[in-house]
């Protein structure tokens, strides 16, 4: 595959955006970037920044979000990791064709107006891993 770009966030799955915010904000002095709906996702996330590094606190907005199913199963914790890619339909397309397993084989919305998809771990390591085109790439 076109090598990835960067690392775009870190996600972390927690119950309540507002319980962990300030272990983000103020104890580690991450600078807050906002709050989004991510509907298609049934999510709400927080961004937070460290210098080049973005991280992403996930809460479910429902009880069938997957995140509500990894926070049940598995509890607050790492989530999954975003690379940046451009022409993330070509890189699907790679990775399908490498023997990959995409969970999304087609693109879907993502905050801030990216286009998300993800492998599924058992293709990649353990780790949820999501392929994230930010807006003005395409
Ligand atoms: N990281 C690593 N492994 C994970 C995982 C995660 N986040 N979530 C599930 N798994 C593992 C499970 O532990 C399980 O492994 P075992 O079979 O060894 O027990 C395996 O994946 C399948 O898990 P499951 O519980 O049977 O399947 P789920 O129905 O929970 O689906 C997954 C798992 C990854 C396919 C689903 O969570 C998914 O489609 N994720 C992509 C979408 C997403 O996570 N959206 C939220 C973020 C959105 C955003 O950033 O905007």
């Amino acid at each position: 595959m076109k090598p990835v770009k960067a690392l775009n966030h870190i996600g972390i799955a927690v119950q309540s955006i507002d319980e962990h915010k300030s272990f983000y904000e103020s104890t580690l002095g991450a600078e807050f970037e906002g709050v989004e709906e991510v509907p298609d996702q049934k999510v709400r996330v927080a961004f937070f920044r460290v210098n080049d590094v973005r991280l992403e606190l996930l809460e479910p907005t429902d009880p069938s979000s997957s995140v509500a199913k990894f926070l049940d199963k598995r509890g607050e914790g790492l989530h999954h990791l975003a690379f940046t890619v451009d022409d993330i339909e070509a890189r699907i397309e790679e990775l399908k064709n490498g023997g990959l397993r995409m969970i999304d084989e087609v693109p879907r919305p993502g905050a801030h107006q990216t286009r998300i998809a993800f492998l599924h771990p058992k293709s990649s390591c353990g780790v949820l891993t999501e392929l994230c085109e930010p807006k003005e790439a395409h």
